[in-house]
């Protein structure tokens, strides 16, 4: 069976490790997000695709979920003596390394696509991961700041993510250079030949919107002959892990499982798993047009994300029939 799975950091990872579960024979292909890539120190460094091919290769930083196992910091210790910062980006010794290799393949002219299949050739993740696109995009987040332009001023997500702490507004969120970015080579074949195709409990709008808005992406996986099934991310009016809640507000979205799958919408999405806490809401996903069933959605672990896997495997099949 060919899965097709846009996927963001955490929680897309995370799914990814119980799918492969559920469905050891499977041929998973990942998009995955690279809007929130960031330049450091002379260095490209792509987290949501180092986070699945860390968790799927057994390198994470299994509580963190981003970063290695292990790590040390020396090299981050010695910038900050020289006064080279950033310091709130966590990027340690080990991690370094994938980085330079990244930057080093990137300067001699190898495209995203092909770098990341040459690190993974290394890690083995055990899927095929593919970049949304080889092309350079980066969200970045608009928000209040009385010196700014019109009381605004624009922050690469990664600063708003992890050095504000999302605790101030976003008003909205723009993934810089996306409509000029084209989707890397393999992306829509693959999406074309999916049996399935899914939205992990992945952020909504900063990872799998990000994958969405690559010009093509969209329309290829809502005309795609694969029923398309989404997990909510939402559980209980909450994200279950990260901020979720902060950029679907910048979005109008509210921050329930119902509201996502209608964000999404029915022109994309077939079925939708909400959690049993949020089973009141299955009406109103049926009533937008998209099969939802309510099951729980807690990746406590593998097994546990196993089971979400085999539901929303079920429930594609349920569609198609
Ligand atoms: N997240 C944090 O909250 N703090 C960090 O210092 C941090 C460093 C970091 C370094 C490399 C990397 O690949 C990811 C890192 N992340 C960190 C996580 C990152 O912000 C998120 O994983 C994604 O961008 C959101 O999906």
């Amino acid at each position: 069976m060919r899965i097709v799975v846009l996927a963001g950091g955490i929680g897309g990872a995370r799914f990814l490790r119980g799918l492969k579960s559920a469905v050891p024979d499977a041929d998973i292909t990942v998009i995955g997000n690279t809007g929130d890539d960031i330049h450091l120190f002379g260095l490209k460094v792509c987290p949501d695709l180092d986070t699945v091919m860390y968790t799927l290769g057994g390198g994470i930083h299994e509580e963190q979920g981003w970063g290695r196992a292990g790590e040390t910091f020396a090299v981050k210790e010695e910038l900050a003596a020289y006064g080279v910062g950033p310091e709130w980006f966590g990027l340690g010794d080990r991690d370094f390394a994938t980085h330079i290799v990244r930057t080093q393949m990137i300067s001699a002219g190898y495209p995203l696509s092909a770098v990341t299949e040459a690190l993974c050739d290394r890690w083995k993740p055990g899927v095929r991961l593919l970049p949304m696109s080889d092309d350079r995009v980066e969200t970045h987040v608009l928000i209040d700041d009385p010196e700014g332009e019109g009381g605004r001023r624009a922050v690469h997500f990664q600063e708003y993510w992890v050095r504000l702490r999302a605790r101030v507004p976003a008003r909205a969120i723009v993934p810089v250079g996306a409509e000029q970015a084209k989707p890397a080579p393999g992306v829509l074949e693959a999406i074309a030949a999916a049996d399935v195709i899914l939205f992990p409990p992945s952020n909504p709008v900063v990872s799998v919107g990000t994958i969405l808005a690559v010009p093509g992406v969209r329309e290829a996986v809502a005309g795609a002959a694969a029923p398309v099934v989404g997990l909510s991310p939402i559980v209980g009016d909450a994200p279950v892990r990260g901020m979720a809640d902060k950029v679907l507000a910048a979005v109008g979205v509210e921050s329930t499982a119902g509201a996502v799958a209608r964000h999404y919408g029915a022109d994309l999405l077939d079925g939708w798993l909400v959690d049993t806490v949020d089973a009141e809401q299955t009406a109103g996903v049926t009533a937008a047009g998209i099969r939802c069933r309510a099951v729980p959605l807690m990746m406590t672990d593998t097994e546990a994300t196993a089971r979400m896997a085999a539901e929303a495997l079920a429930l594609a099949e349920e569609v198609r029939a």
